[in-house]
């Protein structure tokens, strides 16, 4: 890494294994490293259709383009030479992908060489603070790479949070003409808008018809928003072939698949937002509205775990908020699906006050790309 920060450069490798995850937690670091760092970032991707998926302006065909000030790079194999010029001065590694041989090896001829980062998944649990930059040396090459976990404590890297974000949720969510013009530009009728609110972004196995049918037969009408393909077959099973359909109390309505951006003014807009995997749950934090969060499943039930331990730190004394999120993971058997509603209701003040002491508490350990970016220095 040069002194010149504006000649800093950076590759970040990622391949999509499944779903959004991936490529949406690398496209918000490579533009927040460019946009708030003036850093030069190259992003590798292997699947730029789910790519274009979170952000439209991208080609699915080219193998070299540049996105929003983002060079990005479709990476097809694992072939290739390459000269140390071509080797970035910090290199993330995105969950310990394999970055191609012929790259390393430039890596390893680099004088300094460079920054190797393996970028983990968010967890909340107590092993991840020990973890947290440690070192690993490569076993044949001169070098050593150094795990980066993102975290919910200052001895990790913290959440990912870009500059303006919470005064641009502030703005919008003061002026609900802002809030009205975007869900209408969604479809959303006025009537859908007055009623309680909920974004829904889960994975299949989600207890969805359950949900369903307590809203339907609840007593205050509810908006259930689903981006285009979630829960497909519970969705569809309530709806047919219709975009919009009311049963009960219930309104549900598909939606776009949208852009990361307009997606959080879905989370900014809406009074519930179910959210899953890492990236939307790290969203709806920052949404400051009550959310539940669907777990991305493990063997062995290793998620249960995660979900404890995040449980255990978040919602503290949250009775109702756990014993529906355990239920929700299928972690814990409800009894009845419409008492655990309710009592999720009774909660809703004591869970918003929480979000606004989460926040502070969050915002107390930095945001992610500035923490890397100082790891990374110190390295240096
Ligand atoms: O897609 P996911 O299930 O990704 C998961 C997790 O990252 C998990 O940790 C990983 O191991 C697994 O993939 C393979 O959920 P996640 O993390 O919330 O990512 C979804 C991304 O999609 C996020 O950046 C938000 C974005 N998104 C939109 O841009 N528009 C939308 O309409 C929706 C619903 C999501």
């Amino acid at each position: 890494m040069h002194n010149d920060q504006r000649s800093t450069t950076l590759a970040i490798f990622c391949k999509v294994v499944d779903n959004f995850g991936d490529i949406g937690i690398c496209w918000r670091l490579a533009r927040q490293f460019h946009r708030e760092h003036g850093i030069a970032v190259t992003l590798w991707v292997d699947d730029l259709a789910s790519f274009r998926r979170i952000w439209p302006d991208v080609s699915v065909d080219a193998v070299e383009q540049i996105v929003d000030g983002v060079r990005v790079l479709h990476w097809r194999d694992q072939e290739g030479t390459f000269l140390p010029a071509d080797v970035a001065d910090i290199v993330i590694e995105f969950f310990g992908v394999d970055i191609p041989p012929g790259y390393v090896a430039a890596m390893a001829q680099c004088e300094p060489r460079p920054v190797w980062i393996n970028y983990e998944g968010l967890s909340a649990e107590e092993w991840v603070e020990g973890c947290h930059s440690l070192p690993s040396m490569h076993p044949r090459l001169k070098l050593t790479k150094h795990f980066f976990f993102p975290g919910f404590t200052g001895k990790t890297g913290g959440l990912l949070r870009e500059r303006g974000l919470l005064e641009a949720r502030d703005r919008f969510q003061a002026d609900p003409a802002a809030r009205a013009g975007f869900l209408a530009r969604l479809g959303v009728t006025r009537d859908e808008m007055a009623a309680l609110t909920v974004s829904l972004f889960c994975y299949p196995h989600a207890p969805v018809a359950e949900m369903f049918a307590v809203w339907r037969d609840g007593d205050r009408p509810v908006t259930c928003l689903v981006p285009q393909g979630v829960a497909r077959e519970q969705v569809a099973a309530f709806l047919g072939t219709d975009a919009v359909a009311t049963r009960g109390n219930l309104t549900v309505r598909t939606i776009p698949f949208l852009s990361q951006d307009d997606y959080d003014r879905l989370l900014w807009s809406c009074d519930l937002n179910v959210v899953r995997g890492e990236d939307s749950w790290v969203r709806a934090q920052w949404a400051g509205r009550p959310f539940i969060w669907h777990i991305y499943p493990q063997d062995e039930n290793l998620h249960h775990v995660k979900l404890r331990a995040f449980l255990q730190k978040y919602a503290e004394n949250l009775d109702s908020l756990i014993k529906f999120s355990l239920c929700w993971n299928g972690a814990d058997e409800p009894a009845e699906w419409s008492t655990l509603w309710t009592s999720l209701q009774a909660e809703w003040h004591a869970i918003t006050e929480r979000n606004v002491e989460w926040q502070t508490l969050m915002l107390a350990n930095g945001d992610l790309v500035s923490n890397l970016l100082d790891f990374a220095r110190s390295l240096r």
